[in-house]
């Protein structure tokens, strides 16, 4: 979709103007301090869920933007186009059954030729499928009937052995169970039939893979859910063991809910596995990364770059890095861009605090220098510095513009149809 021509001519009509910014901003921030950020900045990458890539909607409709992916192949195109303009998404996820890949081999092969690797695996345990024995209406993991509990561990290992075959290295199990009335269930015994299952779907992992726990508050049950919250993953994931964590999506928690806390205690107690990155203000908004709530995201970014540290983690591989989000009326690979970039500028500027200067401020509670510090890196603009990553990594000074002015999604409609329906929710 992208010729090697077209990515210059675009770089060399920005290339000018970039340069004056990139400049002024290198001087105020000193060249060492701007080097370690683009060198980081420049390593980090971000996969994109398959099921992002088409028009989300809601339950009260759905309005198809045109030209969304018809098939595995044509979403592992779309990832792989998003790569090329920004060089930061190159790996995607996979839900099964959304993606089954019919040739393990072909479809990794066709994902190295974008220059893209399989994130983690995703199981579906939430609705049911044409032909499947059981119905999950009552749940999957914490069902009463031993054959739905036994069909939905089946299934995750089933998944497993897919991600297998792509080189994916990991599966997050997001469970829907949970109850929509007092007394619907007993609280009890749903953990624990819950963990049973997940120690048999653990026991099939391959040794160097790690199990997600995601959490969610409520939805799609409304009074109580079986992974409702951190408290809850992180009991599971210490009970599985050493390949199992916690997986934080930032739409899963009640409103105000203090994440960069969460965050920062996972990832002290090694248990913080990845992330799940969209925006919200009022639940599960799947919204973009940081259209709300710009400065929690950096709130977040600020635990996180200090927590890895403290722990030796590597910033690129360290965590599991996802978007996960839904489109109503944006075009999905413009609001995935523009994600991509708002968690990248998240990242540049918790880069961007002084550390040690903080710390003394903590130590000697001087609270309005502590806030200060943080406020000074939120308050800079390191766009300049996000573009300069994106040109010296080969990638377009700016992905959006370019996206635009080649016109793909006119052409991705020309040749997939107006009314072409991606599979997913
Ligand atoms: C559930 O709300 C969730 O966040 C889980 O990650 C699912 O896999 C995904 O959305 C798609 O339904
Ligand atoms: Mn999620
Ligand atoms: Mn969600």
């Amino acid at each position: 979709m992208i010729e090697p021509y077209q990515l210059s001519h675009h770089n060399a009509q920005h290339e000018a103007a970039h340069q004056r910014k990139f400049t002024f901003l290198a001087e105020e921030l000193g060249s060492e301090t701007a080097e370690r950020i683009l060198a980081r900045l420049i390593d980090f990458q971000i996969a994109i869920p398959s099921w992002a890539l088409g028009t989300g909607g809601t339950r009260f409709g759905r309005f198809a933007g045109g030209g969304e992916p018809r098939s595995l192949e044509e979403k592992i195109a779309d990832v792989g186009l998003l790569h090329a303009l920004n060089k930061s998404s190159g790996a995607i996820s996979l839900h099964i059954p959304w993606d089954i890949p019919s040739d393990g081999e072909a479809i990794k092969q066709l994902a190295a030729s974008h220059g893209l690797v399989f994130d983690a695996m995703n199981s579906n345990t939430f609705q049911d499928q044409a032909g499947q024995a059981h119905s999950y209406k009552f749940g999957s993991l914490q069902h009463t009937d031993a054959r739905v509990r036994k069909q939905a561990v089946e299934h995750n290992i089933d998944v497993i052995r897919h991600g297998e075959a792509l080189g994916s290295k990991s599966l997050t199990v997001w469970l829907s169970d949970g109850s929509s009335f007092p007394g619907q269930l007993s609280f009890r015994k749903a953990f624990e039939r819950t963990l049973d299952g997940l120690r048999e779907i653990y026991a099939a992992l391959p040794a160097d893979w790690k199990i997600f726990v995601e959490y969610k508050a409520f939805e799609p049950n409304f009074y109580s859910t079986t992974v409702g919250d951190w408290g809850q993953s992180y009991l599971y994931a210490s009970k599985l063991g050493p390949k199992a964590y916690t997986l934080v999506d930032l739409g899963h928690h009640l409103p105000n809910a203090n994440i960069e806390q969460i965050v920062s205690l996972l990832l002290m107690e090694g248990k913080l596995g990845g992330f799940h990155f969209n925006d919200s203000k009022y639940g599960d908004d799947d919204l973009t990364a940081g259209s709300i709530k710009p400065y929690q995201l950096f709130l977040i970014f600020n635990e996180l770059a200090d927590g890895m540290d403290a722990r030796g983690l590597d910033h690129a591989t360290g965590l599991g890095w996802m978007i996960d989000a839904s489109h109503n009326v944006k075009d999905p690979l413009e609001d995935l861009l523009q994600s991509v970039e708002a968690i990248k500028l998240a990242y540049a500027q918790a880069l961007l605090v002084d550390r040690t200067a903080l710390e003394n401020a903590r130590e000697n509670n001087d609270v309005a220098a502590a806030q200060e510090i943080l406020q000074a890196a939120f308050r800079t603009d390191l766009r300049p510095l996000l573009a300069e990553a994106r040109l010296r990594a080969g990638a377009a000074i700016s992905p959006l513009g370019l996206f635009r002015e080649q016109q793909i999604r006119r052409k991705l409609i020309e040749t997939r149809g107006l009314k072409a329906v991606a599979t997913g929710l």
